[in-house]
């Protein structure tokens, strides 16, 4: 039905990341993205408590990072979905933290069950978001709300996250999957081409200058208008 669904599957490490799964996620999106049949993806938490509860803090605590680079590679997950042709819906079913909620960030849409809470508690350990959680959050909520989730290491609501923008739609748990299924198939049924120049062209907004960011959007708009498809 031209929809992908990516499922993290380690339920009893409450979805937790290592960086194994940090691996598979990023080659499994690149996959999709090559995939002629799918036109939308949704990314999920094998059912439990979790969506994703950030990176696996037990094999956290024994990494080493040397570099900035080192983290550019170890997180080309939120890169792979964040460039992609294609768009990626978040559907976050319980804890969507650290890491978690940086890959949700990443993704184009979010949908989330009552029972979501959300938050970046990484200060709680003595670091701060590193997969692109300070960026994407301020764009996504603003400054003041961004500091309130960073600094205090608090998890939020799901009903609250929505009231910030932060998720596009709050359902009960039983319906999550359905209601996020309406979405995609409703975007998965559009004009591909004009859905990857629209998807360019909003990123442009967090990428670029509005200047900058208003010509290539001319660009795009003119390619869609000349082109048959859809
Ligand atoms: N990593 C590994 N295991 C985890 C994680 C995790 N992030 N979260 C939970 N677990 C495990 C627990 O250890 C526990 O295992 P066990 O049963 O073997 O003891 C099991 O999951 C269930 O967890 P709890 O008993 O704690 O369940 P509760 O319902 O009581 O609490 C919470 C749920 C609130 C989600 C709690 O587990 C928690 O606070 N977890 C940690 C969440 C967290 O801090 N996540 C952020 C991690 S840092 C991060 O993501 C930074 C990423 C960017 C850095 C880039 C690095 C390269």
């Amino acid at each position: 039905n031209k929809i992908g669904i990516v499922t993290v599957n380690r339920p009893k490490e409450l979805n937790s990341m290592n960086s194994e799964t940090r691996k598979e996620l990023a080659n499994a999106f690149e996959e999709l993205d090559m995939d002629k049949d799918v036109h939308v993806s949704i990314l999920t938490g094998s059912p439990g408590k979790a969506f994703i509860a950030g990176a696996d803090i037990k094999e956290f605590s024994k990494m080493e990072i040397k570099d900035r680079k080192a983290m550019e590679s170890d997180w080309r997950v939120t890169d792979v979905i964040a460039n992609s042709a294609k768009p990626v819906i978040a559907m976050i079913n319980g804890f969507c933290l650290g890491g978690g909620l940086e890959i949700a960030m990443a993704c184009d849409l979010r949908t989330a069950s009552t029972n979501s809470k959300l938050g970046q508690p990484e200060i709680n350990i003595g670091i701060i978001p590193g997969a692109g959680g300070t960026q994407r959050l301020t764009r996504l909520v603003g400054e003041g709300r961004a500091m309130e989730l960073i600094l205090t290491g608090n998890m939020i609501s799901a009903e609250k996250a929505e009231s910030w923008g932060l998720v596009n739609l709050v359902t009960d748990e039983d319906q999550l999957e359905d209601q996020t299924m309406k979405i995609a198939t409703q975007i998965a049924e559009k004009s591909p081409f004009a859905i990857e120049r629209a998807k360019k062209s909003v990123k442009l907004v967090a990428n670029n200058t509005m200047e900058k960011g208003l010509k290539i959007e001319q660009e795009l708009f003119v390619e869609c208008f000349k082109s048959n498809d859809g």
